[in-house]
């Protein structure tokens, strides 16, 4: 089914429409930001740190926009920024398929008029051991597995990148088995923190950080935010991830992030906060142990990384 995009919500109208979390978010880093000042797309870090913690201060526009992992643009952190000019956005529709009563192909315009975008404010620890606090708008992720009404048969949530190689020029070489592709648990998926972002900073998604839709789950390394999605399916089996197809002792499926088991290469126990010159210790789920833990609480952390 072809729904086609017919209420068209303009970018400033559904950013003035963002739901604001009261009270204090220091713990699981959930901001709340006046929308005035927001809707001006600013990129001043001050409008957001005045509600931060002093452990936790923003990183700043050009930090986030310049130094990041898309190997769609390229394997280096500055291909994504120098790299992602000619890839175009818009319009941009979504295929949500698999184990759903709701199967549909559906405009990111139209799933924008019907869901309530935020802001949250999210740590991001870079399976790499480098981290940063990222200031993102968008909307739970649950909202749209709602729309779709999965069957009680689907488990797991597929996600995939769009392939398109003559705007993405890494995907002319063949350092992925593209099109990239990620996974989550379907209580992960439903849990309130996992977001699909679609701005950042007030600003619509730049193209290096995945636009115009991309998957932000704040307890797990940096590889399950798989960018610029196509498509959403619904499975009954762990799918495939390409980090996990690539080198399956060092990523796994889960990905949570956990001081206390190290990638083979490296000790996952202490991090670079980008912008920071001290490394700082890396946390339980990345800080997020008290909204998380419970999903995993029956599961060895050392043998499902
Ligand atoms: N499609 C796609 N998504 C991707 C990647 C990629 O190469 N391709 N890299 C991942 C990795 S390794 C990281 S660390 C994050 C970093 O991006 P961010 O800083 O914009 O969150 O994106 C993830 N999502
Ligand atoms: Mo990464």
């Amino acid at each position: 089914m072809k729904i086609l995009g017919s209420e068209i919500t303009p970018y400033k109208t559904y950013l003035n429409r963002r739901k604001f979390i009261q009270g204090s978010f220091a713990s699981a880093l959930l901001a709340t930001v006046s929308s005035s000042v927001l809707a001006k797309h600013n990129t001043d870090p001050s409008i957001y740190n005045q509600f931060m913690n002093e452990n936790d201060k923003v990183n700043s526009y050009e930090e986030i926009t310049t130094y990041n992992n898309f190997y769609e643009f390229g394997t280096h952190k500055k291909h994504p920024h120098l790299n992602s000019g000619d890839f175009k956005p818009k319009p941009w529709s979504v295929k949500i398929d698999g184990l759903v009563k709701k199967p549909m192909t559906i405009d990111l315009e139209k799933i924008l008029s019907k869901v309530t975008i935020e802001d949250r404010v999210y740590r991001l620890r870079c399976v790499e051991a480098w981290s940063m606090v990222i200031p993102w708008q968008g909307f739970q992720l649950s909202e749209l597995i709602k729309m779709a009404e999965p069957l009680s048969s689907a488990k797991y949530v597929q996600f995939v990148t769009v392939f398109r190689p003559e705007e993405m020029p890494g995907q002319k070489k063949r350092t992925i088995n593209w099109p990239y592709r990620e996974g989550l648990r379907m209580d992960e998926a439903m849990n309130p923190l996992t977001i699909l972002a679609t701005g950042l900073y007030g600003h619509e998604m730049p193209n290096q950080n995945g636009a115009p839709m991309r998957l932000v789950v704040p307890w797990k390394y940096g590889f399950k935010s798989i960018k610029s999605i196509v498509e959403i399916r619904f499975l009954d089996q762990q799918p495939e991830t390409s980090w996990e197809t690539l080198a399956p002792w060092e990523y796994g499926f889960y990905a949570n992030v956990n001081p206390t088991v190290n990638h083979p290469r490296w000790s996952q126990g202490t991090e670079r906060r980008i912008g920071e010159f001290k490394r700082r210790e890396t946390l339980m789920f990345n800080g997020y142990e008290k909204e998380v833990a419970h999903l995993y609480k029956d599961l060895d952390l050392t043998k499902f990384y």
